[in-house]
């Protein structure tokens, strides 16, 4: 078999304006019901700004760029279905396991598919206490490889923000804030940490994108995001709640990939919600975000 079965990426270099969609936020990074309807939600989203979306996962050891509803559902309910990265993606292939793609992953068969343009919600990054644990996440080592747009509140609140910005500088990544110039944090609108690129509209990161790759990089452009203001949780008011899940996943030895729904989880019950509802939000706009740079590509090509 060969590694990726190419009967099942559709539209390849296709002229219709997509949007890929990652699964790993539908499988592990939200809870039951939320997870099913975030993933409508987002698909949507892209479908409102004009764009198609492709949600991908494995299905049964079958890549997948464009599930149907009802894989997705099944994404969101089963119980085996494995976090995919980078390291782990053939094997679930070879032994036929269903997965969800992450960050590292989703850009993967989106380059492939020839879909310039991804949505998520937070990267992975620089975990806290990298130094000790070496937890790096592997869509920096992702987002350095594969040449799409891939479209975010920034990283996660739960990682070492200024580490995850100077592997990122060090990789080659533009980060270009789209209507900032901070680091979006994930849960707040800011971090404190200054960007020395900025977009305003669709359009320009379009131009700045182009430009990139144009020099013959192949590298991702991260466009961060900030969460809509009225779902924002300042930093000051999620600071302890991060921090405490950070001692409880210490304590719990919680390691590898099962670090980032952990936290997560934790700190959307401690928040009553409040960082769940963040989380929601913010994937809702960054994937109207990254449906309107679809468009912004396709009209440069006319
Ligand atoms: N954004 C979210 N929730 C998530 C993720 C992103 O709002 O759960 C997922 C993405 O799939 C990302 C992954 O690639 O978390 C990072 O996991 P790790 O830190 O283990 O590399
Ligand atoms: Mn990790």
């Amino acid at each position: 078999m060969s590694p990726t079965n190419q009967s099942a990426i559709r539209n390849p270099q296709s002229a219709i304006p997509q949007v890929a969609l990652e699964s790993t936020v539908i499988a592990h990074g939200l809870p039951s019901p939320h997870n099913l309807e975030t993933a409508r939600a987002c698909e949507n989203a892209v479908r409102e700004s004009g764009a198609t979306p492709a949600t991908i996962g494995i299905v049964a050891g079958q890549p997948v760029i464009g599930l149907s509803q009802k894989q997705i559902e099944e994404i969101a309910n089963r119980a085996d279905v494995v976090k995919v990265n980078l390291a782990n993606l053939g094997a679930v292939i070879a032994q036929r396991r269903w997965g969800a793609t992450t960050v590292a992953s989703s850009l993967y068969f989106a380059a492939k598919a020839g879909i310039r343009v991804f949505a998520t919600g937070g990267i992975g990054g620089v975990h806290r206490g990298a130094s000790d644990s070496f937890d790096i996440s592997a869509d920096l080592t992702a987002l350095a490889r594969f040449p799409v747009v891939t479209v975010c509140a920034g990283a996660k609140a739960i990682l070492d923000l200024p580490k995850t910005l100077e592997v990122l500088e060090t990789l080659g990544v533009p980060v270009v804030g789209y209507q900032t110039d901070e680091l979006p944090a994930f849960y707040s609108r800011s971090s404190g940490l200054r960007l020395d690129l900025r977009a305003d509209s669709p359009e320009e990161v379009a131009a700045i994108a182009a430009s990139h790759w144009q020099l013959g990089f192949t590298t991702s452009v991260l466009v961060v995001a900030p969460i809509p203001a009225e779902a924002e949780v300042p930093a000051e008011e999620i600071r302890h709640e991060i921090e405490s899940a950070l001692i409880a996943a210490t304590e719990q030895n919680i390691t590898g990939k099962s670090v980032t729904p952990f936290l997560l989880s934790r700190i959307a019950a401690k928040t009553e919600g409040r960082a769940l509802r963040a989380n929601i939000a913010l994937l809702e706009n960054n994937a109207r975000i990254a449906g309107q740079i679809a468009i912004a590509f396709s009209k440069q090509e006319q």
